[in-house]
């Protein structure tokens, strides 16, 4: 509420000084006398009209203010209700020098600095994108295009790993056949399968030469980590070579280290997989999210969460999109891709005072192949209108006040379900474990998930993010670790046909909030 009203008056170029907020925020409905306030102050002049305490003491006194009822559907009212223009950086809240009201009831204020009040000072956001590769130039499909992919995805691991004390001076697969004794490598994986006798084969290499690794299955704790790998992943080995094969004591992956926390004096709301357009898009639990983030609904704490709301982030599948699927337009209730777009935006239109950051998803209108850039313009144009929305490639690296989110819809997950033990959609938080450890959101090639074979792999995790942000299994979990919060934020989409035939059971309208750096998952139904 309070961003919401604080907008509403910067939108009418009027700035509060704190015994006017408090004024206003004591009000019945505050929002509704800031609106009627705002009407019986305009028309302003060019500068800047200064509120005080003693401005609204006469309003009151005026009586120009009948107290409504508390009314969703009165605020709703597209009279009243206008975008936010959030950002206006060019304001000089400082000088203090403001323009009186025009209306001859009011009596003229003396006019006084501005004090800097915490409300004032929650604009401009602090948002920065860090990584997004929706500019980068693509792939022309070429095979040249598609080793100096692997080999980008190769030398940027492989630095990593050889920052390892365990890896330190590493022999290449080349070197290695001229060696008997203890041997450590680093390689790309080939393959990985179990044999008759239930031990592990990885096959491996570089760009000298391939080595077969093996994991004994009496060597439990090691066949465990071996259950993890998959093909095209990088990784170290160290063991001793007997034959033609090397036999594993360590298989190291780039991994994570531990960070440390750093302080978050605002909430951020995480969402994905809203699927506007479909059938089974949940809509009024959808509306009830919106009031909640305007602070309009919810219990007092609720509320409260809703106050400190700066960020909503989306990743991906924001709209069902159209042919994703055989047969998807009797799915559909909106079978048109322009429309679905212009629904989405009437939707996030109506979220006050809140920077939204939207990567797309495998259902959005970007291309398929990850990584995708940014939602085109030419299909969310009146997306691309709010003022308060940026749009950014999946994955992406975004900052909040310094807090980095690193944010990828999931597609990989399905991979990771299908081929690893243990692993589904059900705790894609141990998915994201894996992939942060990885040092790679989509290893696994040519599966499930259509990764572009662009000069450099933009898949690789550079940077240890302070929270990573997934969609696309529409099944919520939050982990933490090592320090990083690991958050998917299930969908607004009840269960489909298709989850149906594959037993998936979304957790729908519960959404994760990260408020002043602990998690509280709000619930809309
Ligand atoms: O994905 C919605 C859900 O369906 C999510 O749990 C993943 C699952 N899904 C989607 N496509 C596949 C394939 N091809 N195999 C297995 N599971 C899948 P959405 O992206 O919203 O359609
Ligand atoms: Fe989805
Ligand atoms: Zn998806």
């Amino acid at each position: 509420m309070q961003k919401k009203i604080i907008n509403r008056f910067i939108d009418a170029e009027i700035l509060l000084n704190d015994t006017a907020y408090e004024k206003i925020k004591s009000q019945e409905n505050s929002l509704k006398f800031a609106e009627t306030l705002i009407k019986n102050l305009s028309p302003s002049q060019d500068g800047l009209l200064i509120l005080t305490g003693d401005i609204i003491d006469q309003y009151l006194s005026d009586k120009h203010y009948d107290h409504p009822h508390p009314d969703y559907q009165d605020y709703c009212d597209p009279d009243i209700y206008q975008d936010p223009d959030v950002l206006k950086p060019d304001r000089n809240i400082q000088d203090g020098e403001g323009t009186i009201p025009k209306n001859p009831a009011e009596p003229t204020p003396p006019m006084r600095p501005v004090p800097q009040s915490k409300l004032i000072k929650e604009l401009p956001y602090n948002f920065e994108i860090l990584k997004d590769t929706s500019k980068k130039s693509y792939t022309n499909g070429e095979i040249k295009d598609f080793s100096a992919y692997f080999g980008s995805r190769y030398h940027k691991l492989r630095e990593m790993l050889h920052k390892k004390k365990e890896l330190k001076s590493p022999q290449t697969m080349q070197e290695l056949e001229n060696l008997q004794d203890v041997v450590k490598v680093i390689g790309m994986i080939n393959d990985v399968r179990t044999t008759k006798n239930n031990h592990k084969l990885i096959e491996m290499e570089d760009e000298t030469g391939k080595a077969t690794v093996l994991v004994h299955n009496e060597n439990h704790d090691l066949f465990e980590e071996a259950e993890m790998v998959v093909k095209d992943e990088v990784m170290g080995v160290v063991g001793t070579r007997k034959g033609s094969l090397v036999m594993a004591s360590q298989l190291i992956n780039p991994g994570i280290p531990r960070i440390d926390e750093k302080p978050m004096d605002f909430a951020t709301v995480f969402l994905s997989d809203t699927h506007i357009g479909s059938t089974t898009f949940l809509k009024d639990a959808f509306l009830k999210f919106i009031r909640w983030i305007n602070g309009d609904y919810g219990d007092q704490e609720q509320m409260k969460i809703a106050e400190n709301v700066r960020y909503l982030v989306v990743a991906g599948d924001i709209v069902d999109g159209i042919g994703v699927y055989p047969n998807q337009d009797k799915e559909l209730i909106i079978k048109d891709i322009y429309q679905q777009y212009e629904e989405a935006a009437r939707l996030f239109g109506e979220i006050d005072g809140v920077k939204i950051i939207i990567a797309p998803g495998n259902h959005d209108a970007s291309r398929l192949a990850e990584p995708q850039p940014a939602i085109p313009e030419e299909y969310a144009k009146d997306l691309y209108q709010l003022k308060n929305v940026a749009f950014v490639s999946n994955p992406a690296l975004i900052s909040l006040e310094g807090i980095n989110v690193l944010m990828y819809h999931g597609r990989s997950f399905d991979d990771f379900a299908m081929t690893v033990k243990g692993m589904s959609h059900q705790q894609s938080d141990l998915i994201m474990n894996e992939l942060l450890e990885k040092r790679h959101l989509a290893p696994i090639y040519g599966e499930r998930t259509p990764l572009a074979s662009e000069i450099e792999d933009h898949l690789v995790i550079e940077e240890v993010p302070d929270v990573f942000h997934t969609g696309h299994v529409h099944i919520n979990a939050y982990k933490r670790y090592k320090g990083i919060h690991l958050i998917n934020s299930g969908t607004f989409q009840s269960q489909t046909e298709f989850q149906k035939i594959y037993n998936i059971v979304p957790t729908c309208g519960q959404v994760p909030v990260l408020n002043q750096g602990s998690m509280k998952v709000l619930k809309f139904t």
